[in-house]
């Protein structure tokens, strides 16, 4: 067999992602937590590929010259023909490369490149999208960078990995031009599904019946959607992040993903179990600060008996189960009050929306306790000053104290009152922390009126609604993201739409007990992999096969049987939650990747897999794998798989699966059309 021209072995491997160097949402956790494991696999022979954005890139983005000269060459001849870019490292862990494209210096071609869309893959582009007119510039400068690129570099071969729609674009360009690359795409959500269950369908059941055109036409995003099942079509690999996201793709994209990549997160590990339950304390006392501001006047609730539950991710407010997470904090107050239960428990929803700055009262809440502080600190100065005194005084005669008149002069009296009395309030606790831009239409806010959910002081379950993300230089709830959550004691994300979910997976490496649904990537992984991952402090609600009522009913016992465990219990439960951390590392997930980009290789190289007798070389299949280190899993959970050969291997990416059908996703029984579905047709109005 004749020996194949590109170096199979040692090849090159380009990422590419809206969100390189770029943060919008969960995909920029993706590659940047992956990059370690990718770096150690690959070395130099790997870089990201990302738009350059002037406003982040100087801050993350150290400036290079290419050492491989056909790269060298390659950005030359691109930058002598317009195109503004970037090369350098990316200061993140593990440095990598990474190329960044002004797609801004290329607009004056955008006209061109619609048309040559439309003539290439008859993908009709509208005038006004500014999206999809990023997707277009973008995708047509990657696709002549790797033409270039390989045209240049003939020995080696090159792996192009794309993720989601507004990269994917490059995909169909190289396809068509017959560029020497191999492709995966990964997506990390449909166009559609995102569309169709933040609407008021039954998503699930009724997959199949989708005319998935019309669907995107009448939602104004025909135009995107075949740039993305453009994408999924032509790359030699297919992939998404989790069987759910699997099963939505193969019914709304037509076609069945080769194999799941779940995602990872890099974990560090401490050295003691202690210093992770450490951090809670400290990071709780934060919040317990913002908490006696924000309630001052009504603070009449003990710390010591006070749970911190939240929910946080982007505002879709069906889709990430808003509205289950607040009618289930209704009926939780009601338990709570008819239990007569001393716990209080204040629930945070973190989701940035539109505002207009801090409210008046939010600020005056936390300047009014601050004062009072420097107060109380100022007296206690002056006091331990006379105590001295008074002390010293006696010069060892008599054993005399003095008497709290002595200590607390008139002045630091009236001081003090006047701090105390600053605190009184006529209004309730504010419910939310920023002015909104459309108070009355938020649908948060419109649904904490429904319940009435007031912050009153006879309510046990609070609200803090701050719709805007958390920085620790905020003025109010001045924390980061990650701070907060380990400050927290429960992590609550019933999503309906969460085609992977990295909120509750951050929970988890961080030992904070978490609740997702069995809609979510992350819950169906859980649920496969743990016997009982509820005991491990992963709740997983099922809204898959049970009514809306019965799955708010689920996750108000949930909350309600959390609230009745002893400070000890929590503490242990967070032990079993933070041994879970092994199951979502990129050291032990990253392999999934490895093994896409084998199936790819193989596809676009078969002649380089066979040794010279036609055997198939085994060693070389493995290779990439076997440098990571896929045998570590946490000793404790019962697992429910054995002998699997990696945590995150669920038998996927193998050619064989493409034979297999729908009802071999793993997780809840996804069904497929039966007899009776299909007698009754599409099963409810358009
Ligand atoms: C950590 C600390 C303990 C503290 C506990 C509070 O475990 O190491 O010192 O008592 O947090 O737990 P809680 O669930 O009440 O916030
Ligand atoms: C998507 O981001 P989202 O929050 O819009 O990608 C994430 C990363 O794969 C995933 O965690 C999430 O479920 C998806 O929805």
């Amino acid at each position: 067999m004749a020996e194949p021209k590109r170096d199979v072995r040692n090849h090159i491997l380009f990422e590419s992602a809206w969100e390189v160097a770029n943060k919008v949402g969960g995909i920029y956790t993706v590659i940047k937590t992956k990059v370690p494991v990718t770096v150690q696999e690959y070395g130099d022979r790997y870089c990201l590929i990302g738009p350059l954005s002037y406003k982040t890139a100087p801050m993350e983005v150290e400036a290079e010259e290419p050492s491989d000269p056909h790269l060298a060459a390659t950005l030359d001849s691109m930058r002598s023909a317009g195109v503004k870019l970037l090369y350098g490292r990316w200061l993140i862990e593990g440095a990598p490369h990474v190329l960044l494209f002004d797609t801004g210096s290329q607009y004056s071609r955008l006209d061109e490149w619609k048309g040559d869309l439309w003539n290439l893959a008859g993908i009709p582009t509208p005038p006004n999208d500014h999206e999809t007119n990023e997707t277009i510039v973008f995708g047509y400068i990657v696709a002549w960078f790797l033409g270039d690129y390989v045209a240049r570099n003939m020995d080696t071969a090159v792996v192009a990995h794309f993720h989601e729609w507004q990269a994917g674009l490059a995909i169909p360009l190289l396809r068509k031009r017959h560029v020497d690359v191999t492709t995966v795409f990964t997506t990390h959500a449909t166009l559609l599904g995102r569309y169709l269950c933040a609407g008021s369908v039954d998503f699930y059941n009724n997959l199949q019946y989708f005319d998935v055109d019309h669907e995107a036409g009448k939602r104004g995003i025909y135009h995107r959607y075949c740039i993305e099942r453009s994408a999924t079509h032509c790359a030699d690999v297919f992939t998404t992040v989790s069987h759910i996201t699997a099963y939505e793709s193969e019914h709304l994209l037509k076609r069945k993903p080769d194999g799941v990549l779940p995602n990872g997160l890099n974990v560090v590990k401490f050295q003691a179990m202690h210093e992770f339950q450490n951090l809670h304390q400290t990071a709780k006392a934060k919040i317990n600060e913002f908490v006696r501001g924000h309630f001052y006047g009504h603070y009449d609730f003990d710390l010591e008996n006070t749970l911190y539950m939240f929910t946080a991710g982007r505002y879709e407010y069906r889709n990430k189960g808003v509205d289950m997470f607040i009618e289930s904090l209704a009926r939780l107050n009601f338990r709570l009050k008819k239990a007569n239960s001393k716990m209080t428990v204040v629930a945070f929803i973190i989701m940035p929306a539109s505002t207009h700055s801090y409210t008046i009262d939010a600020l005056k809440g936390q300047a009014v306790t601050k004062q009072l502080k420097d107060t109380v600190t100022e007296i206690q100065n002056r006091i331990g000053a006379r105590l001295f005194e008074h002390a010293i005084r006696s010069n060892g005669e008599s054993a005399s104290l003095p008497t709290a008149d002595d200590l607390l002069s008139d002045e630091d009296k009236v001081l003090l009152k006047r701090r105390i009395f600053a605190l009184k309030r006529n209004a309730l606790p504010p419910v939310t922390t920023h002015n909104m831009a459309d108070d009355s239409t938020d649908p948060i806010l419109n649904q904490i009126r429904r319940v009435q959910l007031f912050n009153h002081s006879s309510d046990r379950v609070k609200i803090v609604f701050h719709p805007d993300f958390l920085n620790s230089n905020n003025p109010i709830l001045g924390l980061d993201y990650e701070e907060f959550v380990r400050g927290c004691h429960l992590g609550v994300f019933p999503s309906y739409y969460e085609p992977w979910g990295y909120t509750p997976a951050e929970c988890t490496v961080m030992g904070i007990p978490s609740v997702t649904t069995n809609l979510s990537g992350f819950g169906c992984f859980m649920q496969d992999l743990i016997e009982r991952p509820a005991d491990e402090g992963c709740y997983i609600i099922d809204r898959r096969s049970q009514s809306v009522e019965d799955s708010v009913t689920q996750l108000t016992e949930n909350m309600f049987t959390f609230c009745a465990k002893t400070r000890r219990q929590r503490i242990n439960q967070r032990n079993r939650v933070e041994r879970l951390s092994p199951l979502l590392d990129w050291k032990n997930l990253g392999i999934e990747y490895s093994k896409a980009r084998q199936l790819a290789l193989r596809r676009a190289y078969p002649d380089a897999f066979y040794g010279a007798n036609g055997e198939e070389e085994e060693e070389f299949e493995f290779q990439a794998m076997e440098r990571m280190n896929p045998n570590s899993v946490p000793p404790s959970p019962r697992f429910r798989m054995t002998g699997i050969a990696t945590p995150g291997d669920m038998g996927t990416l193998t050619e064989e699966m493409q034979a297999l059908n729908t009802s071999d996703y793993r997780g809840t029984h996804w069904g497929g059309v039966t007899e009776e579905d299909e007698e009754e047709g599409y099963p409810f109005p358009l």
